[in-house]
């Protein structure tokens, strides 16, 4: 296992032991820190060795996720963007709010554990543990292993195994932003009739009815079969990305609108919050997953167009 490589040398290591010639290439992001950049055929994805998470994906010559301007690699923050991987609790620690919210993995860095190339695109794995330097934070054994596959679509899996003596609990969610062209114009298809945790009236539980238009500031936890969700750009929009999980008991919608944008304050500008709509792919409100010693559990999901 490679560990975060150490400026040039560590690069140079990662691209002898793990690149594909130009399909996958490490190199040092101008955010601050190593990055995979994987190509196959005109689509590019760049992942992050921090928190294993992925900063861009351009597909059909069209940027899909959207990331702050100003996020850093770094700097003991979650980079604003892409796709944060929230584990072993999603949102605010259940019971101790001095715990880092959606977890501890999303700053630190990932290993890179395997590459591979298949006849329609790449993949890229990259692992951490939840081991004795964990346990102030949450006090259970486990190993957690995130495959990024760049073909006609990008997927994620992320597989975790509890590798200790106890049971434990866990929710989690892969937390991807989005790019709209305008929130306004933004729709959100495949939740119709499903009951959602509004986080933002006191977690009341509601019916979403038809679909989803975004004029507000929205936070809500959607709850049961939520593996097809559609997202189109604008009305008038060609590309319906289609977002298709598996292991997944929950979706999450959520676009901060302005005042939230202001008092987060790495969003990159006032009205940052119309360019972007978080659809997360997630084990979160009463979806929680339980795993015995030895259990496992993958939560993943699918980016592509309908
Ligand atoms: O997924 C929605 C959410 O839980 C919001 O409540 C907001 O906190 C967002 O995640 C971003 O969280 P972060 O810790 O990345 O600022």
């Amino acid at each position: 296992m490679i560990g975060a490589p150490a400026g040039p040398d560590g690069i140079a290591v990662l691209n002898e032991s793990f690149g594909l010639s130009d399909a996958l290439v490490f190199e040092t992001s101008p955010l601050g820190g190593p990055v995979a950049r994987l190509t196959a055929g005109s689509s590019t994805a760049t992942v992050a060795l921090q928190g294993a998470q992925v900063l861009g994906w351009r597909h059909a010559g069209v940027e899909r996720l959207w990331l702050s301007p100003i996020s850093r690699l770094g700097t003991g923050k979650a980079v604003r963007g892409g796709i944060p991987v929230c584990w072993p609790w999603f949102g605010p620690h259940p019971s101790d709010p001095q715990k880092p919210a959606h977890g501890f993995v999303r700053t630190r860095a990932w290993t890179v554990v395997g590459s591979s190339r298949g006849d329609r695109g790449i993949a890229l794995s990259f692992a951490t543990d939840c081991g004795p330097a964990d346990q102030a934070l949450f006090p259970h054994l486990a190993s957690l292993r995130l495959t990024v596959i760049l073909d006609e679509a990008l997927s994620l899996q992320l597989e975790t195994r509890n590798t200790g003596p106890s049971p434990f609990s866990l929710t989690q969610a892969l937390h991807t932003y989005f790019r709209v062209s305008d929130i306004e114009g933004a729709r959100i298809e495949g939740l119709a009739g499903r009951r959602y945790i509004d986080k933002l009236v006191g977690d009341a539980r509601m019916t979403q009815v038809g679909t989803i238009a975004i004029g507000q500031e929205v936070d809500r936890i959607y709850l049961g079969d939520t593996s097809t969700v559609t997202l189109t750009d604008s009305p008038a929009d060609r590309h319906r990305l289609q977002i298709t999980s598996q292991g997944s008991g929950s979706a999450i919608v959520w676009n901060p609108w302005f005042e939230k944008t202001l008092r987060l304050g790495d969003m990159g500008g006032q009205q940052a919050f119309r360019h972007m709509l978080c659809i997360e792919t997630a084990n979160a409100g009463d979806d929680v997953v339980m795993l015995k010693p030895g259990g496992s559990h993958i939560l993943a999901a699918r980016y592509g167009l309908a």
